[in-house]
């Protein structure tokens, strides 16, 4: 018997997709149903998602019937890395990791334990919940998670506060559309819409990005700078602004510090020796910068491509500063919008039980280093969940070899066996969203969605939520107050969270809450959530921390051993690597054609990739889609995608951005030679 559910895709995208699910009761015996997923697709509940969704989760059947799904815990039998694991029962896997966590915490202290988790689930039942009662009642090691975000936090946070950008829908009521660094139509589709709403009624749209994206091929203007060098476009944008009587004067002395600041190091790049720097016709960046002064509602979607560099917080921080001198605030469809879910942000402490200790905090982007490193305590035991690291990391190699030590204790908790569950002492295997509970908010979307398990568990597979509160009790770390059941996890979480009350209540009704207003206007309904009330356009606690001063550029080394950028943009096949077991090799390095000429370079050739930390074997493809000097190879791909199974991480440096500690992955300097056919 079939019927339908409703769910909400958990995955690390802006939309939050709320989900139609047809389940199929199939009848085994007299007693005994089982719950199978037949498919699943968009619905309306909530607005974003609009009835329909990407077809990476519309085949998520696969993920979960695949023949890579985790269906029992299992043991190292193998040697490291070999993937030679013996299938074993919960009890015996969880009293092993519970020894040994207790073995480390005993000899070596709590800050031997390193819980790495990111972004497989945003789902607060996932996520900073029961896991977090754990490592912190273990006094474990923190993880900074900076592989994403975390310079355009920094950046957004300092200028703004926590103030909730343009909602996406709304994109629809702009007149000049600004896509910066960010590309929609594989990262988050329910973006496209109202752009193309907009375009109707005649609106401009510009893309600011070294690659033609699907967007940038139909746009009014694409600005294809060399990667990294943002922070000057925008300075340039900023300094015409002033130069030419078209800064918001009065907006900016009733709402903005630091004014005077900016300016002055706007100066620094008028237009020509921007336009020189980074590559970029000058005059078609004065027309950017004299149409969007004219256009209101005017929109600056800013997107995470622009931080990965060592200029990204600078650079982002400049592309949010522009709304503010131009005066775009203040109506619908106008401002910048990067994320929303502050609005909405669920907070999970509650039912954490209590606040992290202050133990060592680790830099996520430095997990190859140090596991190598002879810091006081070593890392003794890595707990992987919600993440793959060794796919998703930079310097593959250090993580690799980290990974590879033999006092390393590592576990992975996750639904497939990823690559870097193949180097795990212990896999437990992980429910799917679709096998247990949630609440969720997305980045981009305006809703709380609450979804509950729609069809059976496969295998023996448990959710995050029972896994650790099984590890808390064999650790005696469990207490009779704890909330436990999802029921009383939602219940804490909300109760933590600062619109909790509302969103209870919404639920209470349906499983989608939308906050009021539900489209908020930038200037209207929210104002800078800084300590003053103002944008600070130049807060001396960023300038402090980026190592060249906040605005500050520093060109990337000239080396003429790495003379091409890769950059490993989002694809439209996974989400980071989820989903990548799905996805056929080989992967394709894509080169523009001049690039691959002067190497002699075909189509379809075997090629080598070559960066100061390793090498990948891959094929080529070719296409004036890249720019010039810029190599592209997707994020999210498995070992199986290339011939030498390491991917575009292992070409990645682990330096950090100017502001937050974050990653750099497109900081990448390559050369890419013809392999023999
Ligand atoms: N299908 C799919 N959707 C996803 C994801 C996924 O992996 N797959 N990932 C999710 C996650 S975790 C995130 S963070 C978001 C990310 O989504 P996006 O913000 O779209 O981020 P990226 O894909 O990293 O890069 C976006 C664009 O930036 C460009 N770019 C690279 N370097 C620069 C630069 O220096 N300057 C400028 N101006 N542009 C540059 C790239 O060419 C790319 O087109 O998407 C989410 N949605
Ligand atoms: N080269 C390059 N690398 C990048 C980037 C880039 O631009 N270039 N971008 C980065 C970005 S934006 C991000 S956000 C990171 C993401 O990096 P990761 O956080 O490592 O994300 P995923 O690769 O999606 O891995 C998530 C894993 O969690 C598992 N999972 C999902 N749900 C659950 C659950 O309920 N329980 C458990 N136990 N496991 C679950 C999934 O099966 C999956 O294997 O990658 C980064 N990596
Ligand atoms: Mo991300």
């Amino acid at each position: 018997m079939r019927r339908t559910e409703t769910s909400a895709c958990p995955l690390d995208c802006p939309d939050a997709c709320s989900l139609a699910v047809v389940v199929d009761d199939a009848k085994k015996d007299a007693n005994n149903y089982s719950s199978q997923l037949v498919s699943l697709d968009g619905d309306h509940r909530n607005p974003l998602t609009d009835g329909f969704i990407c077809t990476k989760v519309r085949s998520f059947a696969r993920h979960v019937y695949g023949d890579e799904r985790l269906r029992h815990p299992l043991v190292r039998v193998g040697a490291k890395g070999e993937a030679k694991f013996e299938r074993v029962g919960w009890d015996t896997a969880l009293e092993r990791v519970a020894t040994e966590l207790r073995r480390a915490r005993d000899e070596h202290g709590g800050e031997s334990i390193l819980p790495l988790c990111y972004g497989g689930s945003n789902g607060a039942l996932t996520q900073d919940s029961v896991d977090a009662r754990l490592f912190h009642r273990l006094g474990a090691s923190r993880l900074a998670r900076t592989v994403c975000a975390a310079a355009t936090g920094a950046a957004a946070e300092g200028l703004y506060g926590k103030m909730p950008g343009v909602a996406l829908g709304d994109l629809e009521h702009a007149s000049y559309i600004v896509l910066w660094g960010v590309n929609p139509s594989a990262s988050g589709i329910h973006l496209v819409p109202p752009i193309q709403r907009a375009r109707k009624r005649g609106a401009k749209l510009v893309v600011v990005d070294p690659r033609r994206t699907p967007l940038a091929r139909t746009a009014d203007l694409h600005l294809a700078p060399r990667p990294g060098t943002d922070v000057v476009v925008a300075l340039a944008v900023i300094d015409w602004l002033f130069a030419h009587g078209r800064a918001d004067a009065a907006f900016l002395a009733a709402h903005a510090s630091g004014v005077d600041e900016l300016a002055r190091r706007a100066a620094r790049w008028p237009i020509p020796l921007a336009a020189k720097e980074a590559d970029v016709p000058a005059e078609l960046l004065e027309r950017f910068a004299r149409e969007y002064a004219d256009a209101s509602p005017a929109v600056v979607r800013c997107g995470w491509g622009v931080e990965r560099n060592r200029n990204g917080g600078s650079s982002v921080a400049a592309i949010l500063a522009l709304p503010a001198v131009a005066g775009k605030f203040g109506v619908r469809g106008g401002g910048y919008t990067m994320s929303n879910a502050r609005m909405l942000a669920l907070d999970a402490s509650r039912a954490a039980a209590e606040p992290a200790p202050a133990t060592r905090k680790i830099n996520m982007n430095l997990l190859g280093r140090t596991l190598l490193a002879s810091d006081e305590p070593p890392v003794r035991v890595l707990f992987v969940y919600n993440a793959n690291p060794l796919a998703t990391l930079p310097r593959q190699d250090l993580v690799r070899a980290g990974l590879a030590r033999e006092d390393l204790f590592t576990v992975v908790f996750d639904q497939v066996l990823t690559d870097t569950a193949r180097w795990a002492d212990v896999v437990l295997p992980a429910t799917t969203f679709l096998e247990h509970d949630e609440l969720r908010t997305g980045y981009g979307a305006m809703v709380v969605q609450r979804s509950r398990p729609v069809i059976d568990r496969v295998g023996e597979s448990r959710p995050n939520y029972e896994v650790f509160a099984e590890l808390c009790d064999r650790l005696d770390l469990s207490r009779p107050s704890d909330p436990r059941s999802p029921d009383e996890l939602v219940a804490a979480v909300l109760a933590a969270s600062p619109h909790g009350e509302r969103i209870a209540a919404a639920l209470a009704a349906s499983d989608v809450a939308l906050p009021e207003p539900e489209s908020p206007v930038q200037f209207v309904d929210h104002g800078p959530r800084t300590p003053d009330g103002r944008i600070q356009l130049c807060p001396p606690a960023l300038d402090r921390a980026a190592p060249a001063g906040l605005y500050g550029y520093v060109p990337a080394p000239v080396d003429p051993r790495w003379p091409l950028t890769l950059i490993s943009p989002a694809s439209g096949r996974t989400i980071s690597s989820t989903l990548g077991q799905l996805v056929r090799g080989p992967a394709a390095v894509v080169l523009h054609p001049s690039d691959a000429a002067s190497r002699g370079i075909a189509p379809r050739d075997r090629v080598r990739v070559r960066s100061e930390f390793g090498d990948v074997h891959c094929v080529a493809a070719v296409s004036d889609d890249v720019r010039p000097g810029v190599a592209m190879l997707p994020k999210g791909l498995w070992s199986r995608h290339t011939e030498d199974g390491a991917t575009a991480n292992t070409l990645c440096p682990d330096g950090l951005t100017d502001l937050g500690g974050g990653a750099t992955f497109n900081d990448a300097r390559v050369e890419v030679e013809k392999l023999p056919a």
